[in-house]
């Protein structure tokens, strides 16, 4: 800490080529001869090195990129990465022709991660965790947003939020939380959903929100879990509490997910699958980010893509997001995510960087703060060995990442 100058992280990086991924410029926003000046954690200038202004600069500690990329610090604004276990045996037994039902009727599915969750303390699911958080960290991860979603009792969904949080603290990234109570039926709710709703609204949201332990609400709108109806009340209560909302919606069917959470102003609206065009509309309308998830897509074979055109044609705003978890997205890797999203749905390079930069932002109410490389945002920078940002989404299983800033350090 403590420049020159005495101002604390007073730093630039100069002689780079920066993909700001501002919004309103072209494409990626390229400023080839670039330079970003920071203070305090914050960007002070992100521009041509040649109109940066003297005084931006002065006393800083200045590092040559010599030619290197800066994009903005990646966003995995969709993830369910506080899980205890895994489910390594189910991917087994689908593998040897297992249905995803036979599995279930098996002790496995999201049942299963409920029953390893409850099992393991806090501290157990924070260790469990880094490993999983330091993965996406070392591909330039600053920001990452955490569901909770296999507690499905007050105390539970309490334990895994507060280990959500508590990695804040033990790694230098900024952790979003999401209450995820309404994912799926635990074994003691005896297939009473709407009893279980109940309990979501009336005890483990007004509980979550009154710790202030959640950023956001989402829930799983699905035949396997919960109606639009059921959704609404969980809604209801979320927007009472005054936290913005998200969805799961219309992964496996079209339930009409997307124009629920459409009239609820959500941020966002994920996976997509079986959207169709009023839904496209809707969440246009709304200005609800589409998240974009590959991973899931990929792992349970599905074969219904995300329709991406209809996203398009009706200026829908696109995140890309690795959703990993345990049961059908276990990445950790969001630059094969975006391989996934070009090679799998058609997405272009712009479209994934946008994706996992400024959208991931927007997908978490942080446009403001992060997710461009503009003036008044967080440092969160990610610096790469590339020639071109193409190389960013091409490459498979490469880390081509030379540093990464988070909050100016
Ligand atoms: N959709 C999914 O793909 C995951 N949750 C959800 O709502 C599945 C989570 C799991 O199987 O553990
Ligand atoms: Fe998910």
């Amino acid at each position: 800490m403590g420049g020159a100058n005495g101002k604390s992280g007073h730093r630039v990086w100069r002689n780079a080529r920066l993909a700001t991924m501002a919004e309103g410029s072209a494409g990626l926003g390229i400023v080839e001869k670039g330079a970003i000046a920071a203070c305090d954690g914050l960007i002070l200038y992100a521009g041509a090195e040649a109109d940066m202004p003297a005084s931006v600069g002065q006393g800083a500690e200045t590092a040559d990129c010599s030619g290197r990329w800066i994009t903005p610090g990646l966003i995995d604004c969709h993830t369910h990465l506080v899980y205890a276990g895994n489910r390594a045996n189910e991917f087994e037994m689908r593998l040897a022709g297992a249905t995803y039902e036979e599995v279930a009727r098996a002790g496995g599915g999201i049942v299963s991660s409920v029953k390893s969750l409850r099992a393991a303390s806090e501290d157990e699911l924070v260790a469990e965790t880094l490993p999983r958080l330091d993965a996406l960290i070392a591909e330039g991860v600053t920001t990452v947003e955490i569901k909770s979603g296999y507690g499905l009792d007050a105390e539970n969904e309490k334990k895994s939020l507060r280990a959500a949080r508590r990695l804040a603290s033990e790694r230098p990234v900024t952790v979003r939380t999401t209450c995820l109570a309404a994912h799926a039926l635990p074994p003691e709710a005896k297939a009473d959903k709407d009893a279980f709703i109940d309990l979501v609204a009336g005890t483990i949201l007004p509980q979550v929100a009154a710790e202030k332990l959640a950023d956001a609400v989402d829930g799983f709108c699905e035949g396997i879990a919960f109606s639009p109806g059921q959704m609404a009340r969980v809604f209801d209560k979320a927007t009472a509490l005054g936290l913005p909302v998200k969805l799961h919606a219309d992964q496996l069917s079209n339930l009409h997910g997307a124009e629920l959470a459409a009239r609820y102003g959500a941020l966002s609206a994920d996976h997509l699958e079986y959207t169709d065009e009023e839904g496209a509309a809707a969440i246009a309308k709304a200005g609800t980010v589409a998240t974009i998830l590959p991973g899931a897509y990929y792992f349970i074979r599905e074969t219904k893509k995300p329709p991406v055109d209809l996203f398009r044609r009706h200026g829908v705003k696109m995140a890309v997001a690795t959703d990993s978890n345990p049961g059908t997205s276990p990445l950790t890797s969001l630059l094969l995510t975006m391989n996934m999203a070009a090679t799998l749905f058609g997405m272009t390079v712009d479209e994934c960087l946008a994706g996992i930069t400024r959208e991931a932002a927007r997908a978490l109410g942080l446009l403001e703060q992060t997710g461009t490389l503009e003036a008044g945002k967080s440092a969160d920078l990610a610096i790469w060995d590339i020639e071109r940002p193409a190389e960013l989404v091409y490459r498979m299983g490469f880390n081509p990442l030379h540093a990464r800033i988070w909050r100016g350090q």
